[in-house]
């Protein structure tokens, strides 16, 4: 199930995490804010129902709390990523051991390419890879090729551009039923799946994350929690001001899988 979740995996924000990467310089983030936002979503893990496990911070690493990117996890193991931004590169390396220890099996992706986590959509069996700044087709075809040991299927599709992640812009709501952007709903990618839109203007809440009948979602979007609230699901409006201005959303801060 996409979203059927016992257990996450997240890191803790280092000291030098203003220094994360940023497409648009809107002001950097305060380690104190980030820290808090970062507590928050944790507690809103556990109120989901999964088992949270924390990782201790990388100082060296800025980006490195967005454990998402490095790495792709299913209940039958875990695949090591390479992240497209060369700053990020290590994190994968730095994810190893503990994914050794956590997964029955795990496959490292082989090089040359690079594809980032955020890039990835699991819907059931079908696993969506998005080509971005991030994730090249070397990396897109490496990842379809390791998919088929996990029972999976890949489709190599486009994130839009000047988007930085596929899931920037969309996030599972069902293993056929998804929550994206216009911009991306028009590519024609979910053509067939129950789709639901967020509306204009609202396009930061299409990152959202469904964890068995919770959905979290970024706050200050109230017209997307009322259409969320409509599945029936808890719906959780949680802070993402500081993570937002090095770019990254709710999905980004955690490895989910069922145990
Ligand atoms: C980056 O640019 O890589 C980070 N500052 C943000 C990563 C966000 N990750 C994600 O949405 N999956």
């Amino acid at each position: 199930m996409s979203v059927r979740f016992t257990r996450a995996l997240v890191r803790k924000p280092p000291a030098s995490v203003a220094k994360g990467l940023r497409a648009v310089d809107r002001g950097a983030p305060s380690y104190e804010g980030i820290a808090a936002e970062h507590a928050a979503y944790v507690a809103a893990l556990e109120r989901a129902g999964l088992r949270v496990e924390t990782l201790p911070p990388l100082d060296l690493l800025p980006d490195s709390l967005f454990v998402e990117d490095p790495a792709l996890v299913f209940p039958e193991g875990a695949i090591l990523l390479r992240p497209g931004a060369p700053s990020r590169a290590r994190e994968a390396e730095a994810l190893r051991a503990e994914l050794a220890k956590r997964f029955a099996a795990l496959v490292v992706l082989p090089g040359p390419g690079t594809v980032d986590g955020g890039d990835v959509l699991t819907l059931g069996d079908r696993v969506l890879i998005g080509l971005s700044e991030r994730t090249d087709e070397a990396g897109a075809r490496a990842l379809a090729a390791a998919l088929p040991a996990f029972g999976k299927r890949a489709e190599i599709v486009r994130t839009p551009p000047g988007v930085l992640h596929l899931k920037t812009d969309c996030a599972p709501l069902g293993e056929a039923a998804v929550l994206t952007t216009a911009r991306l709903a028009a590519s024609g990618i979910f053509d067939g799946l129950e789709v639901q839109i967020v509306p204009e203007g609202e396009e930061p809440a299409a990152n959202a994350l469904r964890l068995n009948d919770h959905i979290l979602v970024a706050e200050g979007y109230p017209r997307t929690a009322a259409l969320l609230e409509k599945t029936g699901c808890t719906v959780t409006a949680l802070p993402t001001a500081q993570i937002a201005k090095i770019d990254a959303g709710l999905s980004c801060l955690s490895l989910r899988w069922a145990d």
